[in-house]
């Protein structure tokens, strides 16, 4: 299990390794994503997983090859990772096992792809028991299959005397020892939930309604949360800040009470590994009784970014939930630069749009439109007939 364990730690800690980041683009790639934008975030992912980036390659292709690139760029790959003295190659795309090998083989250095960049990233931020055992679940499941890899160059080489017999025990073994260890982590994740259930019939029983902040990464959830409340949760500006959810009970106008919920952000290409690992946390949304979108209005890619959390939440089967969306960092916009201008652009928006009555404009570090949004969140709530009735 050691060698295991070793692949696992993509990253080292408190240490900076440089990187050459490669993105693909298929050429029946149907995303909204260009390749570039998404290279960009590839770039935040890696900053924020301690890795300083050295140089980018990109290219377009029709299909992947077995070194996923083609031999050209492949050729350009080794000669940038060899000026830059790079330890590590991160590909934008999920690597098959031997794509990966062939890669490793030609360069000499370790290749990863942005799955096992944000596992890397998780099994940094992950403070709970939960949150450490989803990510180590998602780890172990991202590695079953590629487990394939390590030992099929052995059969390659024409099988036999001394290759294929202690290959194929070997892998075995190893994939005994995962799976072993995938139904242990399981159960303990199970134990686990079984308490949080309990928790969220305690909860229920007091009728106290629930709002889930959702958002793509970084998009400002948690600040909106510190605003509300007081919670004190961690922000920053790197990605996957939170990882384990936080629920903090806030006063609405008119007396009633409510349970916010601050999660783990969403991202494009999200793994499904890492879908899989966190069906709890995912599943924790079910019980929200409004979802509240908060979307950064000021990133560049503020309409890829929201598409991809509604696609997201179809997937999850929460798309029927009422939703409210909440622009925030309105703040950036050149038009709100102080609270007067922030009011003057609310009120123009409102004035020009139709459906600005499930939209509200906010900014959760300046704490602004916070009282429009706290009456807004009680209007939705009491229009479920969610609010009606003694809960206090
Ligand atoms: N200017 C400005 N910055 C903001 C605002 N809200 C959040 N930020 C910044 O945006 C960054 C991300 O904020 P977080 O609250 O950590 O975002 P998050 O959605 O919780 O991110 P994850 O936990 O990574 O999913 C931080 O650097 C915040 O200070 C805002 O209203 N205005
Ligand atoms: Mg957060």
């Amino acid at each position: 299990m050691i060698s295991i364990n070793t692949r696992l730690k993509t990253v080292k800690e408190n240490d900076l390794e440089h990187a050459i980041l490669v993105g693909v683009r298929l050429k029946d790639d149907r995303s909204s994503w260009s390749l570039e934008d998404s290279l960009v975030e590839l770039q935040q992912l890696a900053i924020s997983a301690g890795v300083k980036v050295a140089g980018m390659i990109m290219q377009k292709v029709a299909r992947p090859s077995p070194y996923y690139i083609g031999t050209g760029k492949l050729d350009d790959l080794v000669a940038l990772q060899q000026s830059t003295g790079s330890e590590v190659i991160i590909f934008d795309d999920e690597l098959s096992p031997l794509q990966q090998k062939n890669l490793e083989q030609v360069t000499h250095v370790k290749v990863i792809d942005r799955t096992a960049l944000i596992l890397d990233i998780f099994a940094r931020r992950a403070q709970t028991r939960e949150g450490q055992l989803q990510v180590e679940l998602a780890q172990h499941q991202y590695l079953l299959p590629r487990l394939v890899g390590q030992w099929s160059h052995l059969e390659r080489l024409g099988g036999g005397v001394g290759t294929r017999g202690p290959g194929e025990s070997q892998l075995e073994t190893d994939r005994r020892l995962i799976r072993q260890r995938i139904s242990r982590i399981e159960k303990d994740i199970e134990k686990v939930r079984t308490h949080r259930t309990l928790y969220r019939q305690k909860r229920e029983r007091a009728g106290i309604p629930v709002v889930s902040l959702v958002g793509y990464t970084s998009a400002g959830k948690s600040t909106l949360l510190n605003a509300l409340s007081g919670a004190g949760v961690m922000v920053s500006n790197s990605l996957f800040s939170t990882l384990d959810p936080v629920t903090r009970r806030i006063r609405l106008s008119g007396g009633f009470e409510v349970l916010v919920t601050d999660t783990v952000g969403f991202i494009q290409k999200l793994p499904p590994a890492v879908v899989l690992a966190f069906r709890a946390t995912f599943e924790e949304l079910q019980e929200a009784d409004l979802l509240l979108h908060v979307i950064d209005i000021t990133h560049k890619n503020t309409l890829e970014q929201a598409g991809t959390v509604k696609s997201l939440l179809k997937e999850l089967n929460l798309s029927e939930k009422p939703i409210l969306t909440v622009y925030n960092k309105v703040d950036l916009l050149p038009e709100s630069q102080d609270e007067a201008g922030f009011n003057n652009l609310v009120q123009y928006y409102q004035n020009k749009n139709a459906d600005a009555e499930s939209i509200v404009l906010i900014s959760a570090a300046k704490k602004w439109g916070l009282k429009e949004l706290v009456t807004t969140i009680t209007r939705m709530l009491s229009g479920s007939t969610l609010l009606c009735g003694d809960i206090m």
